[in-house]
């Protein structure tokens, strides 16, 4: 890791670069894959698991006995740690469903929006290295919610051809049943475009490698929605000298341990705190399985030493994080200043862990600066809000010179019309 000492303003923009993360050269291998998809479907499906998944599939959906399989195979501890976690993202998330509320702007005038699950929505779970079945119920719960009348998910299968039981487990408590092993390009491919055995959908979801992210944008531009731009996961700590050091060396390690590409930064104004951290990190990635990639993500990543914590705020605020962990003194008063960040956990108490899996709020967030711009997922991706309007004839009568006037001056004459033919035949 990188220590910086009072970094000066002008040096931010370079000290706080993501590692540059181009898909435009994958773009032609990504969009042939896409193109063979959507023209040979399953066939293409089962060609591609052949050769990136290493196994020939004769059916590409999970059947029933699979699912039965995987509830055998689950063990009962980690089952209810699903329920529990299941539990407390629902309640987050269904105080998010929005209620219609109709507003009558003038008398005779009432305006209404409803929100209306999107119809067809796709999930994707990446295989690789970890089988992350927790992005399921950070999807397919606020897809549920939000009333979307059809959820697929798509996910590899592993040699073997069959999809990690957790995934399936996970996938049928939250009541999804159609489940498709393909994986990669591939998958999103079918997702957007629809094969023999997946439907196509209107918006697609999940995490996924350089590959995955390339083929979401692709087909995005070809219309099918998505969920948000994502590039590698990040953490931003920001402690001073109440933090405990052993637990904010545990929360960079936390998210170094995703991938080799992860992002973690630590802002402080605390030298002490840098030695602390820096010692307590060494001596805990020693111990872990994955300290492969927990060491090429700390390669890149940053200790920071600024001046005050009107500094910190500033510099987080720029980096606009996609996890932020404040460990310091009143970090409520502090947190009010945050305006960039996905998510945000206060206290020494607050490990990302706790978002990550099993407190409520919603793990699939925008990383690569996007916190800029972007929410992280929430019920609200999986709506579109429909207004409505009714006037009554004294409503039209009251509100018909203002639309007369507006549409003449716009010199839009069939518009003042749709109004002057009703106010005269009144
Ligand atoms: N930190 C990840 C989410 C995750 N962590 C899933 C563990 N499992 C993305 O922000
Ligand atoms: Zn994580």
């Amino acid at each position: 890791m990188q220590v910086i000492r009072y970094p000066e303003k002008n040096t931010w923009e370079e000290l706080l670069k993501r590692p540059a993360f181009d898909t435009r050269e994958l773009e032609a291998t990504v969009s042939a894959i896409l193109g063979d998809v959507k023209e040979n479907g399953d066939d293409a499906l089962r060609r591609y698991t052949a050769q990136f998944d290493k196994v020939s599939l004769d059916e590409i959906f999970v059947t029933a006995e699979e699912f039965e399989a995987a509830d055998a195979a689950l063990e009962e501890p980690l089952k209810d740690a699903i329920r529990t976690a299941a539990a407390n993202i629902e309640m987050f998330h269904r105080a998010q469903v929005e209620s219609v509320t109709m507003l009558e702007t003038m008398p005779g005038v009432q305006c209404w929006r409803k929100p209306v699950g999107i119809e067809k929505v796709g999930l994707y779970i990446p295989g690789g290295t970890a089988p992350l079945f927790s992005t399921i119920l950070m999807l397919a719960i606020p897809a549920r919610l939000a009333g979307c009348s059809e959820i697929v998910l798509c996910t590899p299968p592993g040699k073997n051809g069959a999809v990690h039981p957790a995934v399936l487990w996970a996938a049928r408590y939250t009541g999804i049943t159609r489940v498709f092993k393909t994986g990669g390009v591939q998958a999103i491919g079918a997702m957007a475009y629809g094969t023999e055995s997946v439907p196509k959908v209107y918006k697609i979801f999940g995490p996924g490698n350089q590959y995955v992210t390339c083929a979401k944008q692709l087909v995005n531009s070809n219309g099918v929605a998505i969920d948000m731009p994502a590039g590698p996961s990040e953490v931003a700590v920001f402690a001073d000298d109440t933090c405990v050091p052993a637990f904010v060396a545990a929360d960079l390690l936390s998210q170094a341990e995703h991938g080799a590409d992860s992002q973690v930064l630590l802002v402080t104004t605390s030298d002490a705190v840098i030695a602390a951290v820096e010692k307590e990190v060494a001596a805990q990635l020693a111990l872990l399985p994955r300290k492969e990639f927990a060491a090429k993500a700390l390669d890149n990543s940053k200790l920071v030493l600024v001046k005050d914590r009107d500094e910190a705020m500033d510099m987080l605020n720029a980096y606009a994080p996609e996890h932020l962990i404040m460990a310091c003194e009143n970090d409520e008063i502090l947190a009010t200043r945050v305006i960039n960040a996905g998510s945000v956990f206060l206290g020494n108490y607050s490990p990302e862990s706790a978002g990550d899996y099993a407190s409520g709020t919603n793990h699939t967030l925008p990383t690569n600066g996007y916190a800029t711009a972007y929410s992280g997922v929430s019920v609200d991706s999986f709506v579109k809000k429909i207004t409505f309007q009714r006037l009554s004839r004294e409503g039209l009568r009251a509100l018909a010179p203002a639309i007369e006037a507006m549409a003449s001056a716009e010199g839009l004459e069939a518009h003042r019309n749709a109004v002057s033919i009703r106010i005269k035949n009144m």
